[in-house]
Order: C-alpha cells, then structure tokens, then sequence
C-alpha cells in the first residue's frame, strides 16, 4: 500500500479515502514471512470517554526496542477506520507520524518512549460489530481477529502481549455496569452524573482478548472454589429479564472450571469471571481473558424457549470459551496462520467435556456429524485449507471447520497414539513450556512428542496437507490369517497438486460372525501409501470393523457384503462403529438410487436390510433412547452429495425422501407405537426424558414422510400439549412441511406466542426457510420483508438465509432463484457486515461438484457478486477463490 505523506493537520486527516483497499488487488499475507515484532509494548493504558455515538479514546502505550526483532526506529501502528487525534511521545506532541494505508508510522528514537496516541470512534454506526460496538443500548467490543485496531492504533498482532489499564466513564443512567478485563481496582462518581471504573489486568495478553462492555445489565452471581482452595466470583450479564435464562449457563461455567482441573490440571487465575450476552454478536462467543462475550443464543435458555440441542450447545461453549484462558489466553498463538492450535485443542477439549457430561457415544455421533456435512465439502472445495493455512487475505475467512473441527481431530489423533495418560502428559508440558507466551503449532506438536514419548515426523504432515484423506480398504481370509490390504490417498486441493502419505491411526476389531464376539480392539498405523496387515488366528472369514470411533478424519472405502453391514448395525460394541454401519448400509443404497445403477430387486433387498436394521434398532433393550435417536438418523444430504464427484441435489434429496417416506409407511406401527411411547415422559433435563423428546422428533419425521395425515394430527396434539421447546419446535418443524391451514395456524401462533423473544423468533424464521414446503422460496421471499427481519442482526440474517442455503431442495431449484437469492443477499450484507456476508460465498462455491446446469447458474451468481465495483477484502476473497 502506498506511503501517504503526513497532512499539516493531523485532524484533518483524509486517512479514510486513504485507507480504502484498491479493489481487486488484495494482499495476501504468508506464513513463510513471519518476522518477530520490531517493537513490543509491555504495558498499555486505555482511557475511555463512552458515548453511544462518541467515545474518545486515549491509548498510552509503554513501547520497548524488541531485541529479538530487526525493525527499524520506526514504531508500526496498525489502525483502521480510525484518525489520529492528537500524537505525544513522552509527553510531548509530535507531527513527524505519517499513514501508511490505515497504518500510523511513528519514528522514535530511544529503545523505550511512552506513546499516547487520542482517537475516536461511534459505535453506533459500527455495523460491522467488529471494534467498540453499540447493541441495544449498550457498549460492548470484540477484538478477535483484528478488531482492536478499530479502536487505537496499536500492534495488532497477537505475538505482542501487554499489560492493561483501563480506565472508563460514562453517564450513569445509560452505563450502569462498567467491566473490563482483570479486576476492577477503583470506581466513583464524576460530575454530572457520570461514573468511572478502573480494570487492571495482571496476565499480559494480545490485544484481540482485550474487552470493554458497559450497559444497563443483571448479573446472576454464583462463586467456584478452585482446587487451591481460591473463591472465584462468577457473574453473567444480561439484560433485565433475560436473568432467569442463566442458570444453565451457570452451572455450565462451573462444571467447565471444575473439569478443566481434573481433566487437564487447569486451574482458573483470576478472582473474577465474567460472562456478558449480546444479542448482536458475529460468532458464537469470545473468550477475552476474563470477560467473555456470548453470543445471546449460547447463554439464555429455560425449557419453554430452548431446546434440548440449544442445552447442550450452551454447555459446549460456555466450555469452549472457558477453556480457552489456558488454550488460548495463558499460552496464545504467535500469528493467525497457528489458529487452529487454540482452536483446535480447545475444540478438542470441549468435545472431552461434553462427552463426559452426557453420552460419550452420542457425543462422537453427533461431532463427526458435524465435521463430515461442514468440514469434508470444506476440504474437497476450491476453498480447501491445511488446519495450518500457508497464506490468507482476510483472517476472518480463515475460523473454518476445517481450523476448528479438523483442528480438533488431528490432536485426537495423537491422543488416541499416546492414549489417555501420556497425552496428558504432552499437555502438561506444552502449558508448562509456553505458559505467558505465543507459540507455534510447532511448538505444541514438540511439547507432545516429547512429553507423550512419540515420534511425530511424519505426522506433522496433517498440519500442513489439506484435503480429507481416502482409504481404500480389502480383505483377504486364507488358512488361520486375515490380511487387510489398505491404500492412501491424499486428494489435491488449491495449491497442493501432490500429497505425500500420511500416519493414519485406525481402530479396528475382527468379529467372528457366529459368536459376535471379537478378540480384543487393534491400533494399526497406515503410513504408506499402501500397506498389508496380517492378523493370524482366524479360522472362519470375520467381520472386520474399522476406523472405530472414528479414530482418523479419513473416508474408507471398502466394498463388502450388505450382511456384513447388517451385523455390524446389530453387534459392534463400538458406538460409533455401529452408527457407522447403519449409515454405510443408506449410504450405498442411497448412492446407488441416485445413480441409476439400483435394479429394482436390488431396491426392495436394500430397503428390507435398512428396515430390519432399524426394527434392531427399535427393538434393542441395550440402547438408551438417545442412542436410539442417533441410529436413527438419517444421512445428511451434504455429506451425501460428497460421495458423488459431480452431484444432482435434487436427486440426492429425492431419493432420500423416498426411503424416509418408505421407512415411514413400513414401520408405521412401530413408529406410532413408539410416539405414543415416548411422548407419555414427562420433560425433564435427565438423558431419559432428553432421549424420548429425540425419538417423538425421529418418529414425526419419518411419519411425516410416509403417513402425512396422521404425523399432521400427532403434530398438531404435541404442538398443542408441548410443555417444552424441544416438542413445540418439533411440531412446527414438521407442520412447516407440510400443507394446509393447521400449517398457518402452527406458525402464527408460535409467532404470536413468543414475538418479544428474539431468540426464539430466530426459530420461527429457520424453521420456514429451511422447510420441507415446496414454496420455501416464496417464503422466504416474504419473510425477508417480515417486520420482524433485520439486516442488522446477524443471528437473523443466519436464521433466514442459512437455512434457505442448506435447504437442498430449495437452494438448488432448478430455476436459480435460491442462488439468485443468496447472492443477492451477499451483495446487500457486504457495506453492513463483511464477516458475515463472506459466511454465506461458500455455498455457492461448491459450483464445480454440482451437476453443470445448476453450475452454470451458480457460477454465474458469484460473477455477478465479483462485478461489484467495492467489495469487501472478506467477500472478495472468499469470491475469487471460488472462481479460480
Ligand atoms: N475465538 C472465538 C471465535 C471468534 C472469532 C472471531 C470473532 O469475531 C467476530 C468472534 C469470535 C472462539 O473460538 O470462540
Ligand atoms: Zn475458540
């Protein structure tokens, strides 16, 4: 960017027209170009003068010559949007800075100057909610990845840890609660009804976990003792009324804290934890060192507004951004491209969590569900990034499940080597090691090779190679000996034409197939291209069950019988392994449908296998009925379209239905039995009264399918009857589907019902666009006129448009017209809320694996969004990328 000469005024600073990117030339930056700060600031104080429309900022940063970096005497301050008001280096002003871009370049003579820097911003009019923010009255900020620059100009990077002072005033009515990072040391009055607070931070940290928020807000209290015996004061923030939706939020943070002791020996370093709710949040929640922001959605619920699924998605967050004070705060990342080593071990470690809270077996159920419909099209799209990406043009592209969840999957790899105890010794030594400092992915994988006794050479090619690795699979039975011939196979993806192979840890079991019993579960490490097993003992062929537990993030291929598979669904000990045979055995058949190649007896052979498997199902004393629920869903129509290398989404829909609607009219019985069953449970939050609300929903989908009339009554009596969110959200879900007027009744009155809940409304919303109904685009079309709808509010931009983008039937009608959709509102989100428009490019990127008409007309929809004269860097990326 070009060098702009300092103006004579700096007020008058024409930084804004300045700092605007040229379009289309976008930089990128890489991880081979990291260099060590020329400058570190040990300590910062921060001075805010709040005003929903003006706050004044004053920024005195201590600054300090990095002996380590090469930097010359000039200071780099990043900044954006945002004017100088007034400069001084040790109390004296100066006017020799200049803008670089949005940059502000100081130079200083010393090794160590004091630099205050005044600036000032509207929050008000910040529609990006990136920077100091206003959302319902109230301030609030959010600094990951690179929001903090939007407030002062400052190195914004995350290598560069300082200690914070925060002193903050503001009127009283409006601000009542004044909170920041640490503790607060000192608060009064001022004049004029005004009031300040000061917050001291004593764990030096990067500017992306600094936080500021100050509203009109409640607080649940509660304390946590620590192990050492300290009392923690635990306090969530909401607006007045919303405080009765906390307790479960609560007693999450405090099973979080107590887990994290045991669990890994993480103990929490502050007297204060606090927790704020926002209802206009780009995420789902930041973990600032003790002030985390949530997202209103992952901290309110009651059993009238939330569901089951909501319950456990609080948990797991409220999880995540907690354990990150150690993965995360306490040791951070040296720059973005080392994001997935928070994000991913802390994913990891919020998976643990809820796995030992509830059902572990669910848990993985539910987490590979996750990575295989959201990272496997990520990782063979033209998006496709290592968990350690290599470049980037917008880090906000860049928290993607393939960071996060695949992130997550290759640390369980090297947890399912070690085992249990000797990873936990890796982690004991990488929080030991790094504590106070910015590490590398690097860093983390030498602190478990080391500390976990492995050798992890070659594995480190999972942090750098993307693309979801194909394993094709054979067996061989001769005399006593199996031999399972196994090949590798890295696709390529953007950049990475050649892949080399890598470790793949795979559980496996033999099962003979008359006792159904197995001699004991094996690792084996596939780490060649291709390589042969030997397994001696076996005098009869067995039935081999592999990858179980998922243990590799890998797709097997392996061609055997149908009754294999059937045994499999009936006898794996293994949770997953048995989901796994269940989908395996829909999967196929659903493929084969799809592809033309099912012969009509081949049809009927299939469909009397899947029945039997689900009457298994049913019929099994051993299952709790949440596990049961999970059996019984059906395979996602993305992770479906992923088998195919070119796909037809309306035929992957269709064919999907069909079997549903088979299952449905076949099992009628036994589904309106086990309605009535389930539905007769009284709600409680206990895993049977969760397990049985999960079948009533599985039953009403599949009686929806094949005996509509009779799912519509059951629908419309559990809408009427619902206790609970779970049921009532059920209900309208399948109602949503279906036609006629008890269609418009159900959705008037849950609109009515709970038109102050914007949450809730966000239900609403979802539940039409991502319908079964063949006028969705319709729908959806008035909806986006609702006066309930906002462009404002990224939850309802999401509640609308995300689930028309994942409703396959709508999104791909034939006509274009959920492309055209989607599309347009990328192009109309853009100038309001860039993160959140660039969310939204990917499912029109996924042109190249659909059928060409339809590729055709999705291509063509991310032209005419690249034809926009300004778009942003996020957009542009994510848009180019997908043309390339
Ligand atoms: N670190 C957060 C995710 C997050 C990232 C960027 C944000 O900016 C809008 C907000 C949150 C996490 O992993 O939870
Ligand atoms: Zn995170």
């Amino acid at each position: 960017m070009d060098i702009v000469a300092r103006p004579s005024e700096p007020t008058e600073n024409p930084k804004m027209a300045d700092a605007a990117p040229a379009p289309h030339a976008p930089q990128v930056i890489r991880r081979e170009d990291y260099q060590a700060p020329a400058w570190l600031v040990p300590d910062i104080a921060l001075e805010f003068a709040l005003g929903l429309e003006l706050t004044h900022v004053t920024a005195r940063l201590s600054v300090r010559r990095n002996a380590e970096g090469n930097g010359g005497a000039t200071l780099r301050l990043n900044g954006d949007q945002i004017t100088p008001l007034a400069v001084r280096v040790d109390g004296a002003a100066v006017n020799d800075w200049r803008l670089d871009g949005p940059d502000l370049l100081l130079p200083l003579t010393g090794d160590a100057h004091e630099v205050e820097i005044e600036t000032q911003v509207n929050p008000a009019a910040n529609s990006q909610l990136m920077g100091l923010y206003a959302s319902h009255g109230m301030l609030c900020t959010q600094c990951e990845a690179e929001g903090f620059r939007r407030i002062t100009f400052f190195p914004d990077r995350p290598d560069v840890l300082s200690t914070y002072r925060v002193r903050m005033s503001g009127d009283k009515a409006t601000f009542p609660v004044l909170l920041s990072n640490g503790n607060c040391e000192a608060q009064g009055e001022g004049a004029d009804g005004t009031h300040w607070a000061e917050w001291h931070d004593p764990w030096p940290k990067p500017c992306y976990l600094f936080a500021l928020v100050a509203g009109d807000l409640v607080a649940n209290h509660d304390t946590f003792t620590t192990m050492s015996g300290r009392k923690v004061d635990l306090n969530i923030w909401v607006r007045k009324g919303d405080e009765a939706r906390t307790s479960h939020a609560m007693d999450s943070l405090k099973a979080s804290m107590k887990w994290d002791e045991e669990a890994f020996g993480r103990e929490y370093d502050l007297d204060l934890f606090n927790i704020v709710a926002v209802s206009d949040f780009n995420m789902g929640a930041m973990e600032n060192k003790g002030l985390n922001v949530f997202n209103t959605r992952y901290v309110l619920a009651d059993p009238e507004t939330a569901t089951d699924a909501d319950y456990d998605a609080i948990e797991g967050v409220i999880g995540h951004e907690y354990f990150h004070n150690w993965s995360g705060n306490r040791v951070t990342c040296r720059d973005w491209f080392q994001l997935s080593l928070k994000e991913g071990f802390t994913v990891l470690r919020d998976q643990l969590f809820s796995a030992d809270m509830g059902s572990p077996a669910v848990k993985r159920i539910e987490d590979v569900r996750v990575l295989r419909s959201a990272q496997y099209p990520e990782d063979s799209g033209p998006l496709a990034h290592p968990i350690r990406p290599d470049s980037y043009q917008e880090i906000s592209n860049f928290y993607t499940a393939t960071v996060y969840n695949k992130g997550a999957e290759v640390i369980r790899m090297m947890r399912t080597m070690a085992g249990p105890e000797r990873f936990r010794a890796g982690t004991d030594l990488y929080f030991d090691r790094h504590d106070g400092e910015a590490a590398t992915c690097e860093d983390f994988v030498n602190a478990i090779e080391e500390g976990a006794g492995l050798d992890l050479a070659q594995f480190r090619l999972w942090y750098a190679q993307a693309g979801t690795p194909q394993v094709s699979a054979s067996a061989g039975h001769a005399g006593d000996s199996v031999t399972l011939k196994l090949t590798q196979t890295v696709p390529a993806t953007p950049g990475q034409p050649a892949k080399q192979p890598m470790p793949i840890p795979l559980k496996l079991a033999l099962f003979d197939r008359e006792t159904g019993q197995h001699n004991g579960e094996e690792l084996i490490i596939l780490d060649k291209a291709e390589q042969t097993f030997t397994f001696k003992g076996y005098l009869r062929p067995p039935v081999l069950s592999i990858n179980r537990g998922f243990s590799a993030p890998v797709a097997i291929d392996f061609e055997r019988p149908v009754e294999d598979l059937v045994f499999l669904a009936a006898n794996d000990d293994d949770p997953f392994a048995r989901y796994e045979a269940m989908q395996s055995l829909i999967v196929r058949h659903l493929i084969a449908g799809v592809g033309g190649s099912l012969g009509e007896r081949q049809r009927q052979a299939d469909r009397a296998a899947i029945a039997q498997a689900f009457e298994a199902v049913l019929a099994d004393e051993s299952l709790d009925d949440l596990m049961r629920g999970e059996l019984m869903i059906l395979p996602a129509e993305g992770y479906l379209a992923e088998q195919f290398l070119v796909a037809d989404p309306t035929a992957i829909h269709a064919e999907r239905e069909a079997l549903k609607a088979w299952l449905g009219r076949e099992l009628k019985d036994r589904l309106t039995q086990l309605h009535d069953r389930v539905s007769a449970v009284p709600y409680s939050r206990d895993a049977a009264a969760r397990g049985a609300r999960k079948l009533k929903m599985q039953a009403l989908i599949y009686l929806a399918a094949g005996a509509p009339e009779d799912a519509k009554r059951r629908a419309i009596a559990q809408y009427r009857q619902a206790d609970n969110m779970t049921d009532r959200q059920g209900a309208v879900m399948v109602l949503a589907g279906l036609d006629g007027p008890e269609r418009r009744e159900a959705l008037a009155d849950f609109h009515d019902r709970y038109s102050g809940n914007a949450l809730v409304l966000d239900k609403w919303f979802s539940l039409q666009a991502g319908s079964l109904h063949p006028d969705v685009l319709d729908h959806v079309r008035a909806l986006a006129e609702h006066s309930d709808f906002t462009m404002s509010n990224p939850n309802r931009v999401r509640a609308l448009y995300m689930a028309l983008a994942m409703n396959a039937q709508a999104f791909h009608a034939a006509s274009g017209e959920g492309y055209r959709m989607i599309g347009d509102l990328i192009r109309k989100l853009d100038p309001i809320n860039p993160q959140t428009a660039a969310r939204f490019v990917p499912s029109l990127g996924r042109w190249r694996r659909i059928e060409p008409r339809r590729a055709a007309l999705m291509r063509a929809e991310l032209e005419r969004i690249a034809a926009e004269p300004s778009l942003s860097r996020d957009v542009l990326e994510q848009v180019t990328k997908s043309l390339d």
